[in-house]
C-alpha cells in the first residue's frame, strides 16, 4: 500500500496498478487497445502538473509575488480591470489574487467571480498599509471576511531581497549606528533615512537603502534597538519572517496538495465513465479490468485522499497528523467515523466523499490487520 500522498506524480515506469491495467488492456486477455488509449489519457490529464496563476490589477506586485514564491508551475496574467483591456482567462488549479493594499472595487468584482475554493489573496504592499503592521492585519482580515476567501499579508518587495541576500557585516555597522537615533520621521521616506542631517554616512546608508528597502532598514532598525548583537543570519530571518511569505507559501502547498488529491478523484471518475462505455455485446474484458483496477489498493488509497480534499468534509480531517492511519486500530476508528458521515444529513458531495474516505479506511484495515502491523 502506497503511503505517499502524492501517488500517481511519479508514475511513468512505475509498477503501479495503473501501469499493469495499460498493459493487459493493450495486450493481455481479451485485450482492447482503443480502451487502453482513452485510459492513458484520463491519466495523462491526471498527471498534469497543478497549474497556478498570480493574477490581480496593473502594478499590484505580481511579477514580485512570483518571484517571491519562485514556483515553477505558476505563471503570471495580463492585469486584471486593465481600462479598455479585456480581464485574462482564471481557469488555473490555483489562483493567488494580489492586492496592492487595499481592495479596490474592480477587486471586489474580479474577486466574485473565482472559484473560492481555488483562490487566495495576498494583500501585498503591508508595508504601506496604516503604520503599523496591525493595520495590515486589519485590512487583511476584513478583505478574508468580506470576499470568503483566505487572504495573507504580505510583503513581496521584502521577500524577494531576502530569498536572494543576507545583510552584510558593512549594513549591520551602518545601521547598528543610527539604531539609537528616536527621530521618528528617520524613516519615514527614502530621503530623510539618506539625508545629510543625521551624518556623513550618506553613501552607506544609500546603499543599506538600495538593499533592503525603506520597509527592511526600518525593521532592522528596530530589531537592532532590541538586539544590537543581531548577526547577518539572524537578521535575514528576522526580515524574512516579517515578509510574510512563509505563511503564503505554507497555504498554497496546502491547497496544491488538495487540488493534486481532488484531481485523483476526478481520475476515478473518469475511469469508471471509460469502464461504462466500454460495456455491452462483443465488448471484451476491458469493463472487468477497469472495475478491478477501481477496487484495488492504488485507487481505493487515491478515492480516500481525495474525499479528504473536498472542501466540505476537509475540516473533519483537520486533526489527522496523516491522511495514513497509524495502525489497524486508527484505520478501524477512522472508518467508523467516516461512515457516520455517509450516513448523516449533509449535502450528498460531502457524503460521496465520506464514502470514499470510509471506503479507503475499511481497505487500509484489511491490509494492516491482516498483515500484523
Ligand atoms: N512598498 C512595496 N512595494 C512593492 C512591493 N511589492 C512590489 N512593490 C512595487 O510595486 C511595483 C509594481 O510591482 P510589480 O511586481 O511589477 O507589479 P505587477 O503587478 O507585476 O505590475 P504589472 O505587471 O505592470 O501589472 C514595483 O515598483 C515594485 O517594486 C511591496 O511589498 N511593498
Ligand atoms: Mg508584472
Amino acid at each position: 500500500m502506497p503511503t505517499d500522498s502524492r501517488l500517481g506524480a511519479g508514475y511513468g515506469g512505475s509498477t503501479s496498478e495503473l501501469d499493469q491495467l495499460i498493459a493487459n488492456l493493450r495486450g493481455g486477455p481479451g485485450n482492447d487497445p482503443h480502451v487502453a488509449e482513452q485510459v492513458i489519457g484520463v491519466a495523462r490529464a491526471w498527471q498534469r502538473p497543478v497549474r497556478i496563476q498570480v493574477t490581480g490589477r496593473a502594478g499590484a506586485g505580481k511579477t514580485t509575488m512570483l518571484q517571491a514564491l519562485a514556483l515553477m508551475s505558476a505563471q503570471e496574467t495580463a492585469p486584471v480591470d486593465a481600462p479598455g483591456q479585456p480581464d485574462p482567462v482564471l481557469d488555473a488549479d490555483l489562483l493567488v489574487y494580489v492586492l496592492a493594499s487595499a481592495l479596490q472595487p474592480g477587486d471586489r468584482e474580479a474577486l466574485s467571480r473565482l472559484p473560492r475554493e481555488r483562490t487566495l489573496v495576498v494583500l501585498n504592499k503591508a508595508d504601506a498599509v496604516g503604520s503599523r503592521w496591525a493595520d495590515a492585519v486589519v485590512a487583511v482580515d476584513q478583505c478574508a471576511y468580506d470576499m470568503g476567501v483566505p487572504a495573507l499579508p504580505v510583503v513581496a518587495e521584502l521577500a524577494v531581497r531576502t530569498r536572494s541576500g543576507t545583510p552584510t557585516d558593512v549594513d549591520l555597522a551602518t545601521l547598528r549606528r543610527h539604531a539609537g537615533n528616536a527621530d521618528p520621521s528617520f524613516t519615514l521616506t527614502g530621503e530623510l533615512f539618506t539625508s545629510g542631517d543625521y551624518g556623513p554616512d550618506v553613501a552607506e546608508r544609500a546603499a543599506v537603502l538600495e538593499r533592503w528597502g525603506l520597509f527592511g532598514v526600518a525593521t532592522a532598525l528596530s530589531a537592532l534597538r532590541h538586539d544590537p548583537d543581531l548577526g547577518p543570519q539572524q537578521m535575514r530571518q528576522i526580515l524574512h519572517a516579517v515578509s510574510g511569505i512563509d505563511p503564503v507559501h505554507a497555504l498554497l502547498h496546502r491547497r496544491y496538495e488538495q487540488a493534486g488529491a481532488q484531481r485523483g478523484g476526478e481520475f476515478l471518475d473518469e475511469l469508471a465513465r471509460v469502464a461504462a462505455r466500454s460495456g455491452g455485446a462483443g465488448a471484451g474484458r476491458a469493463r472487468d479490468l477497469i472495475e478491478d483496477y477501481l477496487a484495488g489498493d492504488e485507487a481505493l488509497w487515491l478515492g480516500l485522499l481525495s474525499g479528504l480534499a473536498c472542501p466540505q468534509v476537509v475540516h473533519l480531517a483537520a486533526g489527522y497528523p496523516s491522511p495514513y492511519p497509524a495502525d489497524a486500530d486508527d484505520a478501524v476508528i477512522r472508518a467508523q467515523r467516516w461512515r457516520a458521515v455517509v450516513s448523516s444529513d449533509m449535502p450528498a458531495a460531502a457524503r460521496r466523499a465520506a464514502l470514499r474516505v470510509h471506503n479507503g479506511y475499511v481497505r487500509l484495515f484489511e491490509r494492516m490487520s491482516s498483515a500484523g502491523l
